[in-house]
């Protein structure tokens, strides 16, 4: 008789058949995912020291973050090195030395696009650009392969999906220091993002002080961050807003506009931004622009801006025939229902200058590809997604880091969207959890997986350490619920803790006595976990900033961690039949109150108040835990 072996028993047979290879050569996860990656045969190690030659022509400035990035793998460059030695070939796709080096591999030819080959058999890493920014690009995606002790043999041809990708700081509320934003630009180089607007609500000479000079030492801090910027390969672009303001008609006005933008240029920004959203647009703000455009409305309104826009775009241009076109944010920006003020901006305005919108609502749940064929219809042209994640400054987010992953926008969107700029939140390092998942979405929207470019930012947040990586992912289900501007949020609270706990309360009603012991265990050691992950975060996290700016959700989930281990030793306790269950929920119940009356850093989020940490899972559970379980009779 034969013997029928069942799957499981099949595969582990065949694995113990099979030695597990000590030098595997397993494809890489890159994020943002390459257009393309194929994966040879074999592997390479690179020592100790590498040869690396850059061909002529090649920006030296990348050469050097090639280097450091060697150097921070602790990998030395040398320019002549031994017979063994690794080779490093990097320049432009079309330089002699490159092409000959890419052995007849057809180099990417995309704007911003490289190819990275990895070539055991000649001990060759080639990084082809087909431009500066794909040259840079390629060294990014170099920075993620070093971190393996094995380069297995690959070949990668890359090019973003969408041409736009980035932030724009767009929030009401504190604005974002200096240093903060040089940071933020430095993580968008990591992510190949290319884009950065500069539009604080709550920078007066922005908005309400727009006409005004800006003092000289932000001037001169500006054009720090512009330096810094054009080093990360992001473009740097300045956003006004006059709304609030201006008469569309006054020729002082723009000239207004211009000398502000003519004193940005000087410090070394070369793209810029009219932004009218939140605006009072029915009313005029100047007698003159009644008689320029008649009675105020809606669709007046759209003419107006439409004239005050081209007559800037076209100053642009005659100052610079080259220079990026004009973007805007229109006051209807929060959907692409047919309107008199679209009609009205779509028939005047000068089909050059960039639309920005926020989707089907101001925070939308989701947005298709049909949602943005009616924008690009609304406003006559493909329009650049401003999307209201992670931002955190209205009132259903108030209390909450919002660090679910990026989701619900369909794949495909690249064709119908030039880019995607995310609005973060008042927090620059956290935010850089959402924007990790924007950016590679509109890098490759059709091989984008948000839980896994999820993990991929909190590694990079914990310096690539597995223990603050996975107490990064706890806490980060602790901040999932993302809220719209309605009752109803489009990301769910803490899915993992709400399943787990789910789980618990089903085995505590359903299971025997074993089951019930399991997962008790299960539990106590997610309350350990939850408990445990703010000192470890802290500890781990390659960039104190993070810890700084999240300290009062990192306080009040420990907290909250140590109300969850008080209520699950509860409830082993009455599952044994002892009365010290009694003691155990009072300290639950005495810890979750302290948890909840921790409230935020005064001043640092547009809307003070209380911390919330999986709210509405999370308390509920430890509210509930008492009465899950008998209380065992009091003895006397
Ligand atoms: O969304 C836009 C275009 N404008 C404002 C943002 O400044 C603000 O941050 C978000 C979220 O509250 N909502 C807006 O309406």
């Amino acid at each position: 008789m034969t013997r029928r072996i069942g799957l499981p028993l099949l595969a582990a047979t065949l694995m113990s058949s099979f030695p597990v290879a000590a030098h595997a050569a397993t494809r890489p996860a890159i994020f943002p995912a390459p257009a393309e990656l194929t994966l040879g045969s074999g592997a390479m190690t690179l020592g100790r020291t590498v040869t690396l030659s850059a061909a002529p022509g090649t920006d030296p400035a990348t050469v050097a973050v090639v280097e450091q990035i060697l150097k921070d793998a602790g990998v030395a460059t040398a320019q002549r090195s031994g017979r063994d030695t690794a080779r490093i070939v990097i320049g432009r796709a079309d330089a002699a030395l490159v092409r000959r080096a890419l052995a007849g591999i057809t180099p990417d030819a995309q704007p911003e696009g490289y190819t990275l080959t990895v070539t055991p058999a000649t001990n060759t890493i080639v990084l082809a650009g087909h431009d500066a920014d794909g040259l840079f690009h390629a060294a990014q995606t170099l920075r993620q392969l070093v971190a393996r002790a094995e380069l297995p043999a690959l070949t990668i041809r890359d090019h973003p999906a969408m041409p736009v990708r980035g932030t724009i700081e767009g929030f009401y509320g504190k604005p974002w220091t200096m240093t903060e934003r040089a940071r933020h630009l430095d993580f968008l180089a990591t992510v190949k993002a290319n884009t950065y607007v500069y539009s604080p609500k709550d920078d007066p000479y922005a908005r309400d002080r727009w006409r005004e000079a800006y003092p000289a030492a932000t001037l001169a801090q500006l054009g720090t961050l512009a330096a810094v910027a054009a080093r990360d390969h992001v473009d740097m672009v300045y956003a006004i807003s006059p709304g609030p303001s201006i008469c569309f008609s006054a020729p002082a006005d723009l000239r207004a506009l211009e000398d502000k933008f003519d004193a940005l240029r000087a410090i070394g920004i070369h793209r810029f931004y009219v932004a009218l959203d939140d605006i009072e647009y029915t009313k005029w703000n100047c007698d003159a622009d009644r008689t320029a455009f008649g009675p105020s409305g809606a669709a007046a309104a759209g003419k107006a801006q439409a004239q005050l826009l081209n007559a800037v775009q076209a100053g642009l241009t005659r100052r610079d025939p080259k220079a990026p076109p004009l973007i805007m944010v229109p006051t209807e920006y929060y959907d692409a229902k047919e309107t008199p003020y679209k009609a009205a901006l779509r028939q005047y305005l000068d089909p050059k200058v960039v639309v920005q919108w926020t989707g089907t609502d101001v925070v939308p749940p989701a947005i298709s590809i049909p949602d943005a064929k009616a924008a690009t219809k609304a406003f006559g042209r493909k329009t650049l997604l401003w999307d209201n994640y992670p931002v955190n400054d209205y009132a259903q987010s108030a209390g909450r880091l919002l660090l679910a992953p990026y989701a619900r926008r369909e794949a495909g969107l690249s064709g119908e969207l030039t880019g995607i700029l995310s609005n973060p939140m008042n927090q620059e390092a956290p935010s850089r959890v959402a924007v990790t998942g924007v950016v590679a979405f509109a890098w490759n929207d059709r091989d984008y997986d948000p839980d896994r470019t999820q993990a991929f930012a909190a590694r990079a947040l914990a310096g690539d350490d597995d223990a603050a990586t996975a107490a990064l992912l706890t806490f980060f289900d602790t901040q999932h619920l993302a809220p719209t501007f309605g009752s109803q949020p489009w990301q769910e609270q803490a899915p993992r803790l709400h399943a787990l706990l789910d789980r618990v309360r089903d085995a505590l009603a359903r299971g025997d006595a074993a089951a019930r012991r399991a997962a008790l265990a299960d539990l106590t050691r997610a309350a350990d976990d939850l408990a445990n992950a703010p000192d470890t975060i802290r500890a781990g996290v390659a960039d104190p900033s993070f810890a700084e700016q999240a300290r009062p959700w990192l306080d009040a989930t420990a907290l909250w961690g140590r109300a969850l281990q008080q209520a699950a030793a509860g409830l082993g306790a009455a599952d044994a039949g002892s009365p010290a269950a009694t003691r155990y929920f009072a300290a639950a119940r005495a810890l979750a109150a302290q948890a909840a009356a921790i409230n935020s850093i005064p001043g640092a989020t547009r809307i003070d108040g209380p911390i919330r940490i999986a709210d509405g899972v999370l308390d509920r559970f430890v509210a509930d835990a008492p009465g899950l379980i008998a209380a065992p009779a009091a003895t006397e």
